[in-house]
């Protein structure tokens, strides 16, 4: 049984009134919710039932951040164990055989969160965290595992590195929906790649990174990190022993997963048997041996399929050749595609195991003057029997790619209830609860990539394109204009003024305004001209010649400011400015501009 809304939203209805009445939204969406429809107070204090066990103190101690009121003679019970612990024996049937699987059982008389796996007893906890937010406790049922085991992000992109305060929001953010993987790759940080991957990194980038691998576990996140050795590598001891030592002083760090990334490199490094060579050796010489580092992972050379020659048998030899437990990364049919069943019906034979996806969204660093920020959808719902793990490569504005985050975040968990619009929604709630709908204006017009050379398109500005088509095809046959689509773009136009104005001076969310700020100056002016265009257009049909044509003059100087905007924002971009509402919006205002000043033309 499967909830999209849960019943909790409806039970904080009835028991406050309409007036506070709170949706919960529950993200990833849980596999079974059942029940939901009495509530009990938030207790105020309970007694805690579990066994010493060392891997649940994430979950333990998340538990003791959401409730201070641990009492050991209160009467309320909150029991929380993995399979096997005393604490938990009798809901031992109600744990899901799964990977990070969790039962949480709320009633009058106590919590349980009984899980297959330390992960999953902390997923339980995130559970409760995400209930503890409405003003009464929903007595539910709660059955859950993720669809697809390992789930995250791949910082993978060309460009400015996160920073590090980014890094640790983006551990906390996965670990509250329910991520487990995050790997370290920056194309840009010098010693992942060519010139330096070979040295230790300098003490303040060692310490920050220390940093990040106990973020990283108090979120049960796997810290991955990621060599990108191929430009330059020599396949030979020295090197072998480099990399080794490389990792070594990473795992001195606390790092406990490790991933090589041959990508985008030519000559020698391509060599599939002299790769497979290389990985085997350290899986074998230090993954393995080291006992509790997680399973390698590596990027080839020919890691999508129009990349890949079959003939020329790279990625067979890798198939046949890699240690069964080396996990194999594929971006699907192009750098930029879509994932779905085909995609792996052409990869998983090829390479003898069940690929790794490496989403390569929402990254804009081909497209750097557009912002992504739109839902995610036309991944296949079909796919959890066919990828050992899917993660995102994001922007380089780690705040603004928490939207599509979200929404692989409840992809990747439950695909059978992903809802991208509901997820999208509450993704921008998440990010700003208060401006939630402002900034819900402005990623409803940022979220195409323009074109490039992936041809990966998305929808945009769909809320007021069936009335800029209507509104221009009206003009353009020299009709009256459609009153009610007039009346909706205009309103749309101010609509945008307005969040760009609140977002602008808001200080919900600094470091996200800091990233989307040289848009959000772009959108303004958008929305400005917008207006001006409709004022021309309304004038010079009342045939009121010197209003139209200081709304003419208007509207040229907001172009012209557009066109301005675009080569002074964002100017150190490979791709500068800072596109908004470019497939859509602007085109259709630019068109009725260009109407606008025909007309003018032939008034004269
Ligand atoms: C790179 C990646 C980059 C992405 C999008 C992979 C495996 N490698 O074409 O670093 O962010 O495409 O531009 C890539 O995707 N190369």
């Amino acid at each position: 049984m499967r909830k999209n809304i849960l019943c909790a939203a409806l039970l904080g209805w009835l028991a406050i009134g309409p007036l506070q009445a709170q949706e919960a939204w529950l993200n990833p969406v849980p596999q079974v919710y059942a029940g939901g429809q009495d509530s009990i107070d938030i207790p105020a204090q309970y007694c805690l039932q579990a066994d010493g066990n060392e891997a649940l103190s994430p979950a333990i101690g998340l538990l003791h951040k959401l409730m201070p009121g641990e009492k050991e003679e209160a009467a309320f019970r909150i029991s929380i164990g993995i399979k096997g612990d005393k604490a938990v024996r009798k809901y031992a049937k109600n744990i899901p055989a799964k990977a990070e699987g969790y039962y949480l059982k709320i009633d009058k008389r106590g919590i349980a969160i009984a899980a297959a796996d330390a992960r999953g007893a902390y997923y339980g906890v995130q559970t409760l965290a995400q209930l503890l937010a409405l003003p009464r406790l929903p007595q539910v049922e709660v059955t859950d595992y993720p669809d697809i085991p390992y789930r995250g992000v791949v910082e993978g992109f060309y460009g400015t590195p996160w920073s590090h305060e980014a890094r640790l929001r983006q551990l906390d953010f996965y670990g509250r929906n329910k991520m487990n993987t995050y790997i370290y790759g920056p194309k840009d940080d010098p010693y992942h790649r060519t010139p330096h991957w070979r040295k230790p990194y300098p003490e303040k980038e060692a310490k920050q990174l220390r940093e990040l691998v106990e973020r990283a576990k108090a979120n049960n996140v796997i810290f991955y990190w990621a060599i990108h050795p191929g430009q330059d590598i020599r396949w030979n001891e020295e090197d072998r022993t480099q990399l080794i030592n490389k990792f070594e002083s990473m795992y001195q760090l606390g790092v406990r997963g490790f991933a090589v990334f041959f990508d985008d490199i030519s000559g020698e490094g391509t060599k599939a048997d002299k790769q497979a060579e290389l990985l085997n050796y350290l899986d074998d010489n230090f993954v393995r041996p080291k006992g509790d580092v997680a399973p390698l992972i590596l990027c080839p050379t020919e890691y999508n399929k129009a990349w890949t020659n079959v003939k020329g048998g790279y990625l067979t030899t890798l198939g046949s050749k890699l240690n069964a437990g080396i996990q194999v990364m594929w971006t699907g049919n192009d750098v930029v595609a879509s994932i779905d069943h085909p995609t792996f019906e052409f990869i998983n034979p090829l390479i003898q195991r069940k690929a790794y996806i490496w989403w390569n969204y929402p990254v804009t660093d081909y497209v750097q003057d557009h912002l992504l920020m739109g839902p995610v959808y036309g991944n296949g719902t079909d796919i959890k029997d066919d990828a050992i793990a899917f993660v995102s490569n994001p922007m380089e504005h780690a705040e603004a790619s928490k939207i599509a985050l979200y929404g692989i975040a409840a992809y990747t968990w439950n695909m059978d209830d992903y809802n991208p619009h509901q997820a999208w929604e509450a993704a921008i709630r998440d990010l700003m609860p208060v401006n939630a709908p402002y900034l819900r204006t402005f990623a409803m017009h940022n979220t195409d990539l323009g074109p490039n050379r992936y041809d990966f398109r998305r929808a945009e500005s769909e809320n007021i394109r069936p009335a800029l088509e209507a509104l221009l095809s009206s003009y353009k046959q020299g009709q009256a204009p459609d009153q009610k689509a007039l009346s909706q773009v205009e309103k749309e136009c101010r609509a945008i003024c307005l969040a760009s104005d609140k977002l602008l001076t808001s200080d919900e969310n600094p470091l996200l305004i800091e990233e989307i700020a040289p848009w959000l100056i772009r959108f303004k002016v958008l929305g400005q001209f917008g207006q001006e265009v409709l004022n021309t257009l309304q004038r010079q049909a009342l045939g009121q010649t010197k209003e139209a044509e200081a709304a003419y003059q208007q509207a040229r100087v907001l172009h012209s400011t557009l066109q301005w905007t675009d080569k002074l924002l964002n100017p150190q971009a490979q791709q500068p400015g800072a596109e908004c509402g470019s497939k859509v919006l602007l085109p259709t205002l630019e068109a009725l501009f260009e109407i606008a000043a025909s007309r003018r033309e032939k008034a004269e």
